[in-house]
């Protein structure tokens, strides 16, 4: 998907909403236990409510992996099930690879040709040949850690040196690797405030901000700091929309948080 598409759907919905999908068997609605892929029944239920208040998927593969070859399935499943079903949705595999380069090009090629994800999330700390190799794909993308969400961001990521924060350097240098095309950032919606000074580094980029709903960022600080005239956010939220009833009403309750997020977002255009 090109930026110019992203955009074009962003703004004829009205939402920049990415709805995380983080299945996990200890959460999900006991009666979907029984189905022979609850994994896969419950994120196709779950994608199938939130599509209309959203405009990106996210599966982590994290909950999937968790489950072996089943879960890896699953995850191929719905990632499939969405390219078939909700083509104009942007799929971002939340997989933070980052490797030397040769292995990044496997990495690449796993998602982008045999997934047909349209993103991917990448570490930058291995430096600049093993973040090139994700952006080697036409119209598909490498989202890259700048400030992420968790405590633990301040250990590295705040850390000063030659006068700048290292994720200041991040953004600094990784977007002279790729283009507003190919290139997006990640940044924690726990982080907004800083947005006003990462939007002066990069004013146009696309920025994936996770850390809304169950990890307590606001949609609203957010937006003050982080939109621009293309919007240029994709704000997710996981558990607060997947895990918002854990009866046999959740894909109704998704869509309920989804579409209340929806709403929030609407009042920007
Ligand atoms: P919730 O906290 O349940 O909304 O989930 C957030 C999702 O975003 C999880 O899949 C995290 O792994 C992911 N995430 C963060 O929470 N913080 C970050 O800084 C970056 C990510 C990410 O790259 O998506």
């Amino acid at each position: 998907m090109t930026r110019a598409e992203l955009i074009h759907e962003i703004k004829s919905k009205k939402t920049f909403l990415c709805v995380g999908l983080d299945p996990d068997l200890t959460k999900i609605p006991k009666h979907l236990l029984d189905a022979e892929d609850p994994i896969f029944e419950f994120c196709k239920q779950i994608v199938d409510a939130t599509a209309s208040y959203c405009v990106s998927f996210k599966p982590n593969n994290a909950f999937f992996e968790a489950y072996g070859l089943k879960g890896m399935a699953s995850m191929e499943k719905t990632i499939r099930y969405i390219k078939a079903n909700h083509p104009r949705h942007f799929v971002i595999s939340d997989a933070k690879r980052g490797d030397i380069g040769n292995t990044s090009t496997m990495y690449a090629k796993a998602v982008f040709e045999h997934l047909d994800a349209d993103a991917i999330t990448v570490a930058p700390y291995m430096g600049k040949d093993s973040v090139s190799p994700f952006l080697q794909f036409p119209g598909k993308w490498a989202i890259v850690l700048a400030l992420t969400s968790n405590e633990g961001s301040a250990d590295f990521q705040l850390m000063e040196a030659h006068g700048m924060e290292l994720y200041k350097q991040v953004l600094e240098k990784v977007s002279a690797w790729g283009s507003e095309e190919n290139l997006m950032f990640v940044v924690g919606a726990t982080k907004a405030v800083m947005l006003t000074e990462i939007r002066a580094m990069v004013p146009n980029h696309f920025l994936l901000v996770p850390g809304v709903g169950a990890q307590g960022g606001s949609l609203a600080e957010v937006c003050q700091h982080g939109l621009t005239k293309d919007v240029g956010l994709l704000i997710n939220s996981s558990r607060g929309i997947i895990y918002a009833s854990n009866g046999s009403d959740f894909a109704e309750a998704a869509a309920a948080e989804a579409s209340k997020i929806a709403r929030d977002m609407n009042a920007y255009f």
